[in-house]
């Protein structure tokens, strides 16, 4: 071999200093092509990823090989949403370069934080949801589990969010203008993806009555593979994103018309599919581009998973042994079906056998109660561009509820509630009945979600298989969201109790009995005040807001949705702007209120309180009676990164949502590991997180989800009477009605205070609103103690570690999927 080619070889394992800052420099040259004079910081970037990832491609390949030699059971995540982030200091820390990688670009005149800050956010998700698959991702291969990632690579990621005169203005996310450095595109790992056409009855070879799907239109899934970095770099598994590309003989045709416009603009029309995340983090009711991304992807996956096994096997048999499948909500339970269709028409395995197989290959997660959240499409759009599938669902259905108990009983009402298809006005596929269906088990993502769904959405399907539901309560990567995230406090961690916690969160425990070490306290205000100051110059840079670092940082940080009540916080946070007002010889406990989060372009009233809460920071942030002891913020287009900084950043943790309504929430989590304290409700995870702090260490108010239900039942709720009798409420509220905060529109927040008293306030909030403002006093009063807060917040650090998504990622691994760790070999390593 070439000399020059051998050093290279040998440069892109070398993980020193020298090895790194000689490639970076080969790298910017020879594959960048710039010069080291003419390089921009994206160059840099560039540079840097493509040379870490050099570093990471032979373990990615024995991991691979691994799997495949041993024939291991793998896990395949479905999910149409990856919310990862920025990618840089993840791989870094995961291989455990941090240090050299800046040591390098220092003797290059470079610094890496600026280098990271050119890599941009990759927002292919819309929130919890997809930030959980991407924690999982990461968890999955810290624990050795060959598992793999199944999504979409959207060209364009959930919009970029901007505020013109406080209103949220939507800007295209266009993440992959610059190239990805990250990725690698598979030209020849190519599926075809059918729509519309029709079903075709035939004799088979044996005379059975089969059926084949013709006349269809072909579109072309190819794969884009980016390598997912376990701690400690020893197993990277992969996430596969599927793009959309035109076939060549469907343009071919047109060619021949002469109509070669019209062929390209088809091509163009096809790749349409996987252009766009869809914004929503509900959902999108009866788009069919959506049904289509949701189809496109879960079949090539499929088809992916099936190749592979085939590899070893030569029957089905043993499907269940060597794949499991998860639907992350029911966005990919179309695949139930799909499975089906592959099996018994493609491969002429047997119906009943072939439900068992997809039933023991399948589970699904439920992430929501939310009603307008559960799809179901309609029959006709399904029987245009699915036409096969609707028949499958039709068998799948018919067979279901001839055996079902509710038919034994004569029980109708149930029967038609278990049906997959909803007969009530335009006849509706139900796609959460599908998933449950076609799965043996099924999870809900906290314990008080579970529940709930044992009680409603799934009740009868509950009553008719009561062991298919299990709860699988939500985590975090305690890599990004602690240690790359707060490297003050991680530092600080580590410097006690040594680094095992990062692999083992269950370890941070240990720091409980640092809780009453006064040197401790100092030290750990000390990182939290560090992490303010970067949070103060953020919110300085992005909003022109001055805020005090030693306020009480108040967060709350999320999608925009009227569950979650960022309107009950804004109204709370007028509330005390109001007595700051009335008593100015007060000595007030100053607090920063921060805000952040995307509305769904739809979403009037969503959008409507983000307007409002810009209108009221300005009035408030500009009056001097408050003497700057309170401060508002809106942080603009809220992303991973920015979370980033944010979360180390907080004091108190709003988790605030009306009981009963958020399955689990996972930056509650984010914010309690970082040694936030929670203000919140008993919804989602809050329960949980409440038994592990402590009650002490946690500001619970609020109506808890039975009373909720109870209350909304009775009917005699009176939002107007709750006004009426709390003054500061009241107050409250007539400000924003005669135009205290929008004298330029007096009438602007009119559907707000109409959805409060008319509207009969479904959620909840005046109901809550008084015991809300007296936890907020309780914590402000805390807030006052420096110390007695400190131990309180270590404590919430030190009693987060079951929150860990490597736990969660467990329980999935040994109660659903039965997935072992395997240990890849390294055998270019071992020979020396
Ligand atoms: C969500 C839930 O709303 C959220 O509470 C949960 O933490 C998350 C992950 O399980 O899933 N469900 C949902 O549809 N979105 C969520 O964030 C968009």
């Amino acid at each position: 071999m070439d000399a020059r080619y051998k050093s290279r070889e040998i440069e892109r394992r070398s993980l020193d200093v020298d090895g790194l800052k000689r490639s970076f420099l080969e790298w910017l040259v020879y594959s960048v092509g710039k010069d080291a004079r003419a390089a921009t910081r994206r160059d840099w970037f560039h540079t840097v990823a493509l040379a870490v990832r050099d570093r990471l491609v032979d373990r990615w390949m024995d991991t691979t090989r691994t799997y495949y030699q041993q024939d291991a059971k793998r896990v395949y995540y479905l999910s149409l949403e990856f919310l990862i982030g920025r990618l840089l200091t993840n791989s870094l820390a995961n291989l455990g370069i941090t240090d050299q990688c800046r040591q390098a670009l220092d003797r290059i005149g470079l610094n890496l934080d600026d280098v990271v800050e050119a890599e941009p956010d990759a927002a292919l998700g819309n929130g919890g949801l997809g930030r959980l698959a991407a924690c999982f991702l990461d968890s999955m291969a810290s624990e050795a589990l060959p598992g793999y990632g199944y999504g979409i690579r959207y060209e364009f990621g959930l919009f970029e969010q901007r505020f013109e005169h406080g209103w949220q203005v939507e800007y295209p996310e266009q993440w992959l203008q610059f190239g990805n450095p990250w990725e690698f595109p598979r030209p020849e790992v190519l599926y075809p993806v059918q729509f519309y056409g029709r079903v075709e009855e035939f004799r088979d070879s044996v005379g059975e009555r089969a059926y084949r799907w013709v006349d269809a239109e072909r579109v072309l899934a190819m794969a884009y593979d980016t390598p997912v970095v376990g701690y400690g770099g020893d197993t990277i598994n992969t996430l596969r994103l599927w793009s959309a590309r035109a076939t060549r003989d469907f343009n071919f045709g047109h060619f021949n018309d002469g109509a070669y416009m019209k062929a390209v603009e088809q091509k163009v029309l096809t790749e349409n599919l996987s252009r766009v995340l869809y914004p929503n983090d509900a959902t999108e009711g009866g788009k069919e581009l959506r049904l289509k991304q949701e189809y496109f992807f879960t079949s090539a996956s499929l088809q992916d998973i099936l190749r592979r096994y085939l590899q070893h096997h030569s029957n089905f048999d043993s499907l269940p042994d060597k794949a499991a499948i998860q639907l992350n909500d029911t966005h990919p339970a179309i695949g139930i079906a799909e499975l089906m269709r592959l099996l018994v028409d493609q491969h002429g395995v047997l119906w009943d056998k072939a439900w068992d197989i997809t039933r023991a290959t399948f589970s699904y997660t439920n992430h929501t109660l939310l009603p307008e959240a559960l799809e179901a499409w309609p029959v006709r759009m399904m029987e245009r561009v699915l036409p096969r599938h609707m028949q499958i669902i039709y068998e799948i259905n018919a067979k279901f509820l001839n055996r079902s108990k509710a038919r034994a009983a004569g029980d109708n009402a149930r029967l038609s509630r278990l049906s997959l298809i909803d007969e009530r006005g335009d006849r509706r596929v139900r796609m959460g009945n599908l998933a449950f269906l076609g799965s043996h088990k099924v999870n809900g993502v906290s314990a008080l979600h579970t529940e709930l769904m044992k009680q409603t959405v799934f009740a009868d399907f509950h009553a008719e298989f009561p062991e298919r539901i299990n709860n699988k309560t939500n985590g975090i990567t305690p890599r990004r969201w602690l240690h790359q995230a707060n490297q003050p406090l991680a530092a600080l961690i580590t410097s006690r109790i040594g680094n095992g916690w990062i692999k083992d969160l269950g370890q941070i425990k240990a720091l409980a009995e640092k809780a009453d070490d006064l040197v401790f306290r100092e030290e750990f205000r000390r990182a939290k005040r560090k992490n303010k100051k970067r949070l103060a110059a953020y919110i300085a840079r992005q909003t022109g807001v001055d805020v005090q670092v030693d306020s009480l940082f108040d967060v709350q940080v999320k999608r925009m949705h009227e569950y979650k009540r960022q309107l009950l916080n804004i109204l709370q946070a007028i509330a005390l702007y109001n007595e700051m007002r009335d008593n100015p010889t007060v000595s007030w406990v100053p607090v920063t209120k921060i805000f952040a989060g995307k509305a769904a372009p739809s979403y009037h009233m969503a959008k409507l309180i983000i307007k409002l809460i810009n209108d009221v920071a300005k009035v408030v942030n500009h009056d001097p009676s408050v003497h700057d002891n309170l401060k508002i913020v809106l942080l603009p287009n809220y992303n991973v990164t920015a979370a980033e900084i944010i979360m180390p950043a907080a004091d108190l943790s709003e988790q605030i949502s009306t009981a009963g309504m958020e399955a689990s929430g996972t930056g509650n989590m984010k914010l309690a590991l970082n040694g936030a304290l929670t203000i919140g409700t008993l919804d989602g995870a809050n329960v949980e997180i409440r038994e592990h702090v402590g009650d002490d260490n946690i500001f619970i108010f609020g109506l808890t989800a039975e009373e909720v239900n109870d209350l909304r039942a009775s009917g005699g709720f009176n939002p107007r009477e709750v006004i009426a009798s709390n003054p500061s409420l009241k107050r409250a509220l007539d400000m924003i009605s005669t135009g205290v905060f929008s004298p330029d529109d007096p009438h602007r927040y009119h559907p707000i205070l109409q959805a409060l008293t008319d509207g009969g306030d479904h959620f909840l909030v005046t109901a809550d609103f008084a015991e809300y403002c007296e936890a907020q006093q309780e914590a402000m009063d805390l807030y006052r103690d420096q110390e007695e807060w400190t131990r309180k917040a270590i404590l919430n650090t030190a009693n987060m570690g079951w929150f860990s998504s490597d736990r969660t990622i467990m329980e999935y691994a040994t109660e659903i999927w039965d997935v072992h760790p395997v240990k890849p070999e390294h055998p270019a390593e071992t020979e020396g």
